[in-house]
């Protein structure tokens, strides 16, 4: 008994060690900055890994000394600066993108009632900043905590037009950590002797900071030009990335070096942001099954096959030249629209076949295992159409579910997974190569993207 009890305290320990190293915060992107007009000035964060995170220890700051919130005297942001932190027990779920508001929820939603030029973004953001004016907040929206005592966040606050930096950092405040992580950072615009870039690499405590990369070497991101009816921004190119940055050797959360980003090629300066909507593809995320790819409606927000040669598809040009999707998916229309017939069925006793190529149509679908009993039914799309076919539904074996068929990819190189839950926990959407067995395979950031959607639509 008393073995068993030691053991339990092993078991406990072990578990206790565990948890408090994940307590070291998760890596999630800054992936929007919207600096103008005043009333649209906001930040967007996006998870990319596959379970929720508490953003209770999460903050934001555009002030180059936000570490020294960790001191027992930190450094008051100066006039326009603002250090601010998560509402307790928020959260964002995984392929989630949430938006905070700087100007307040009512300003970001209508313009705090302009008539003219930007609108406002016809939508709420996930936070706002606790603003004077009670006019410029909506009713609902969680309020950004002020972690200084009164002094965290400056009546003038805001993003500088010509440019500064925003940094998203994790402080594990009641876990007793002196040191701040870098959980994302993207300076801007062009930076100045009042608004100059992150670097802790002398910071208190004394070499406590591994080196943050030289000022004068850090990259920033673009913005688009200020306009009556539009915003200045600069976004996250799609699909989402941090280039070059430095994976060791810095303060990030995952041990990078967070002012090492190659910002001036993972961002652009984006003419638009469509907060609720990630790719700005007009399927908002919640009914996009490839929230960030653009894509097309009838596609539930995924690509349409673009008939196009599918051998570079390694380059995944995000510059979404809509004029030539139109015309490619135009051409796979007149050229042929028969569906591929699909594969046999499988059984207890017949094995499921491929869906036979279409003929200028789409693949057809992989054979449904559905009969108990069938191990590793694997149907695969068919080849040849202008898209491929559909993986085989899933088998069951008893009372262990057997996955969907992987989609093969047909002449335009993309595959798609199989429509019927729960999935392999690849996706619908088409995926060049055909869809990945797995989220997590060689396809990279494209595969996590469209398993995160499959993870949300699992959700539901
Ligand atoms: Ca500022
Ligand atoms: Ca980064
Ligand atoms: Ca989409």
């Amino acid at each position: 008994m008393k073995r068993f009890s030691s053991a339990l305290a092993v078991a406990s320990t072990l578990i206790l060690a565990s948890s408090a190293a994940r307590a070291a915060g998760a890596k999630l992107l800054i992936t929007n900055v919207v600096v103008s007009p005043v009333a649209a000035e906001s930040i967007a964060i996006y998870n990319p890994g596959n379970t929720a995170v508490d953003l209770s220890d999460y903050y934001l700051s555009d002030y180059n000394a936000y570490y020294t919130i960790v001191t027992t005297s930190p450094t008051k942001p100066p006039s326009g600066d603002f250090v601010v932190q998560f509402p307790p027990g928020s959260s964002i779920g995984p392929g989630e993108q949430q938006w905070i508001s700087i100007g307040g929820g009512a300003c970001f939603q209508s313009a705090c009632g302009a008539t003219s030029g930007w609108m406002g973004f016809k939508t709420l953001p996930a936070y706002q900043f606790p603003n004077a004016t009670a006019a410029d907040l909506a009713t609902g929206v969680p309020l950004m905590v002020d972690p200084l005592n009164g002094t965290g966040i400056s009546t003038s606050r805001g993003l500088t037009d010509d440019g500064e930096l925003v940094v998203l950092f994790y402080w594990d405040k009641n876990g007793g950590t002196n040191l701040v992580s870098d959980v994302d950072y993207v300076p801007f615009g062009t930076l100045s002797s009042s608004n100059p870039a992150v670097d802790k690499t002398s910071a208190a405590p004394a070499l406590a900071y591994l080196p943050d990369t030289a000022p004068a070497s850090q990259q920033t991101a673009p913005l688009s030009a200020k306009g009556t009816n539009v915003t200045s921004n600069t976004c996250r190119v799609l699909p989402f990335s941090e280039g070059t940055q430095k994976t060791t050797g810095g303060n990030g959360v995952t041990g990078g070096d967070e002012t090492s980003e190659d910002f001036a090629t993972t961002f652009k300066a984006c003419a638009a942001v469509t907060p609720g909507d990630i790719d700005g593809d007009g399927v908002l995320d919640a009914a996009d099954m490839c929230p960030t790819q653009a894509g097309t409606a009838a596609n539930h927000g995924c690509p349409a096959g673009s008939g196009s040669s599918s051998s570079s598809s390694s380059s995944s040009s995000s510059s979404s030249s809509s004029s030539s999707s139109s015309s490619a998916a135009t051409s796979g229309a007149t050229s042929g629209a028969s569906s591929g017939a699909a594969g046999t069925s499988g059984s207890s006793s017949s094995a499921v076949t491929s869906g036979a190529a279409g003929t200028g149509g789409n693949g057809g679908n992989g054979g449904a295992a559905t009969g108990s009993g069938v191990a590793s039914a694997s149907g695969a799309g068919g080849a040849g159409g202008t898209q491929g076919g559909e993986g085989g539904i899933l088998g069951s074996t008893g009372t262990s579910v057997i996955p969907n068929g992987t989609g093969v990819g047909g002449s335009d190189g993309l595959g798609e997974g199989s429509t019927v839950t729960p999935d392999d926990a690849g996706c619908t959407c088409e995926v060049a190569g055909g869809e990945p067995r797995t989220p997590w395979g060689a396809l990279g950031l494209l595969g996590v993207a469209c398993a995160l959607a499959a993870t949300r639509r699992r959700a539901r």
